[in-house]
């Protein structure tokens, strides 16, 4: 049979832990197919919590199925469940770990819904608030629901993932999988606090894993005072934040664009030296400017080929032996690129002449319709570069 264990963290919770766990395995009594314990972790807390759980472990009721891991400092919530983590996958032996509060505002009745989803292949199952079927305390301050609300609306939107409605929730069902593949990144000091929740669940994201909502109504605690404070929020939105800067960076749009950029420069700079190195000549249609200016072209091509294979690409290599082939390749779209943005000038002249279409926006910053048409042959050349990189130069290899 396949064994979950339900961790929960504790600091000063005498007056709920009692409580809490009687109802959590009245539920348990209900489970026919998993083995399901308790794993309390507590932080030596100064009123005692850890004594009451000693005292309920003599009782037969609970037999071996409820556990204590005690900490000697207090190491926040992250530092709680990674810890038990590594104690219910590791020694317990356990496929499945839930995270559970203490003190009582998530209904322990929803524990086998949970199973169910997993049993059904989900590798990751959140309770949700903010879906059909879950909800907050009416009671709640209007200062508490706007910034639970607005609070993850902002997550949602600053990582444009829209798939996850509830990112904050503490009631959460991990499979070992799961726990292998994110367990590894989240250095205890940078997940201690509050944000662990998120961190951890945005890397399983990331991962690729199967991860679903059900839906709870988070209830108020009764007795005690919630830890979470203004530090919280601080550090969750540095942390999104951060993350999405990685994200971007990371893009291969981002690098593209950067590489063209360097590419431009490069193209600029190299111009003006070869303008003063190539002697004036004029020999059938080609004279020393344009000698000139193909040379800078060609430097920029050059530069553009080597960042985008060893950065942008970096995943695609192209090998040695293939690279005279592909920048072959790399010049004919280039090429087609910069006919593109020619095309785009010569439907300009048309309605505007050439000369004004491409001094108006350099001499005067006047925003007109020819600037329109450089822009739109820049975009468009750009779109086209992209699109070739990915289609011919480092097309993407077939999985066998
Ligand atoms: N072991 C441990 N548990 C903690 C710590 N901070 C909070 N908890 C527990 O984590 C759970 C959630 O905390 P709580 O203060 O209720 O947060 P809230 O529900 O978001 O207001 C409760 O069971 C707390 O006792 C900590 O530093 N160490
Ligand atoms: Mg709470």
């Amino acid at each position: 049979m396949k064994k979950a264990v339900v961790i929960i963290p504790t600091y000063n919770e005498k007056d709920n832990i009692d409580l809490t766990v009687s109802q959590v395995f009245d539920v348990f009594a209900q489970i026919k197919n998993w083995e399901m314990h308790i794993l309390i972790v507590d932080d030596t807390s100064p009123d005692k919590t850890y004594e009451i759980v000693k005292k309920l472990q003599k009782n037969k009721k609970y037999a071996s199925k409820l556990h204590l891991l005690i900490n000697k400092q207090k190491a926040g919530l992250g530092g709680a469940y990674l810890k038990g983590m590594a104690k219910a996958f590791d020694d317990l032996k356990a496929d499945v770990v839930f995270e559970f509060d203490a003190d009582l505002s998530h209904d322990p009745t929803k524990i086998p819904l949970f199973l169910d989803r997993i049993d059904l292949g989900d590798e990751m199952v959140l309770g949700s608030r903010y879906i059909p079927g879950g909800g907050i305390p009416e009671d709640w301050g209007f200062h508490r629901k706007i910034l639970s609300i607005i609070g993850n609306l902002v997550i949602r939107t600053i990582l444009t993932d829209f798939s996850i409605h509830d990112w904050t929730g503490g009631y959460r069902a991990i499979t070992k999988k799961v726990y292998n593949a994110v367990y590894p990144e989240m250095n205890l000091e940078k997940f201690a606090g509050y944000t662990f929740q998120i961190g951890f669940l945005h890397k399983a994201k990331q991962k690729g894993f199967k991860i679903t909502e059900i839906p709870y109504k988070f209830k108020d605690r009764t007795y005690g005072k919630s830890k979470i404070g203004p530090e919280y929020i601080k550090n969750a939105l540095s942390y999104i934040i951060k993350m999405k800067i990685k994200i971007i960076l990371n893009h291969r749009i981002f690098k593209f664009l950067m590489v063209g950029g360097v590419g431009t420069l490069i193209q600029l700079i190299t111009l003006q030296l070869f303008r003063a190195m190539v002697p004036e000549f004029d020999w059938l249609f080609i004279t020393g400017f344009i000698l000139a200016t193909f040379l800078s072209i060609e430097v920029a091509i050059l530069s553009n080929f080597i960042l985008n294979n060893i950065w942008t690409f970096a995943d695609r290599k192209i090998t040695l032996a293939q690279a005279p082939l592909k920048f072959l390749q790399f010049n004919i779209t280039s090429a087609g690129s910069i006919l593109i943005q020619l095309i785009i000038a010569t439907i300009g002249e048309k309605f505007f002449g050439l000369f004004k279409l491409l001094t108006i926006p350099i001499i005067s910053y006047n925003f007109d319709t020819g600037t329109l048409y450089v822009i739109i042959g820049i975009l468009l050349g750009l779109f086209w570069n992209f699109f070739a990189y990915n289609a011919f130069i480092w097309k993407k290899k077939k999985k066998k």
